[in-house]
């Protein structure tokens, strides 16, 4: 298939998550991809799904923390879509019979009580227009081969969005620091990372309100009763079979992810 536009570039993606099989970089064969035209192949996927019968729950922020960044290379964060066929409830295993090459990592999560929408949202009334804040674990498996892209290719990708849960404690924004929540990430039984809010954009709110202002800058907003997931907090995680993956917050609690293959989640191989 040549990919040369934004249709052919949405529909190699899909054909990557669907027949599970990680693609070379969409800007190796379509150079042109410039990142407003990467935003147009993201919301093509989109459309696509919902038309399928998703719908949009919110949006996710990827590269928000220095530990990210470094690990993929690109300094810049993004914006992506949270479909509602993401959701893991918080006792499920990770499905991995479904994905390439998932990682899990640890993030701060807003469930909003306000539109929001830029441009000029500032940390403080990016914070007000939050409703509860929870923890929560991100999925993400990208369709490119071992994670290899540049920012257009992630972002046409949906930020590698996989599947989120969202833990059941939550607070009210004006009841935690979150500049100093910490979370400490283990893997089967062994620390791995620890990391404070700070690490996301310098606190989570600036994320919001980093995501709210460039979401204004193409005319979208975040809507009253959409999750944001803020970025990861540390550096993402592989996940496999058996594996057991614990996120322990100080206030937001502890989130346990296993990862299973379909006869260990009872599903129907067939
Ligand atoms: O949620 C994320 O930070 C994902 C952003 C895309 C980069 C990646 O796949 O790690
Ligand atoms: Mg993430």
């Amino acid at each position: 298939m040549t990919i040369n536009d934004v249709a052919s570039a949405s529909a190699a993606l899909r054909s990557a998550e669907d027949q599970r099989q990680a693609r070379g970089r969409i800007t190796d064969e379509w150079t042109g991809l410039d990142l407003a035209t990467a935003h147009q192949v993201q919301a093509e996927t989109v459309r696509a799904k919902v038309a399928e019968g998703d719908r949009v729950v919110g949006t996710k922020l990827g590269l928000t923390s220095r530990a990210k960044q470094q690990r993929m290379g690109i300094s810049s964060p993004l914006t992506a879509v949270l479909l509602e066929s993401y959701v893991l409830p918080a006792d499920v295993p990770v499905p991995l019979d479904r994905l390439i090459q998932p990682r899990v990592e640890p993030e701060i999560v807003f469930v909003m009580g306000k539109r929001l929408q830029g441009p000029g949202v500032t940390a403080a009334t990016a914070l007000a227009a939050v409703e509860r804040v929870h923890a929560g674990f991100e999925v993400i498996d990208s369709r490119y081969r071992d994670y290899s892209f540049a920012l257009p290719d992630v972002v046409a990708d949906n930020a590698s969005s996989a599947c989120f849960v969202v833990g059941s404690t939550s607070v009210a924004p004006d009841q935690i620091d979150l500049l100093l929540e910490a979370v400490a990430l283990s893997v089967n039984g062994q620390t791995v990372a620890t990391a404070t809010g700070a690490a996301v954009q310098g606190h989570p709110a600036e994320a919001l309100a980093l995501a709210a202002n460039e979401l204004g800058s193409r005319g979208l907003a975040i809507e009253a009763g959409e999750i944001v997931l803020t970025g990861g907090l540390t550096d993402a995680v592989p996940i496999g079979d058996g594996d057991q993956i614990v996120a322990e917050f100080t206030h937001l609690g502890a989130l346990v992810l296993t990862g299973a293959t379909s006869k260990k989640t009872g599903e129907d191989n067939a």
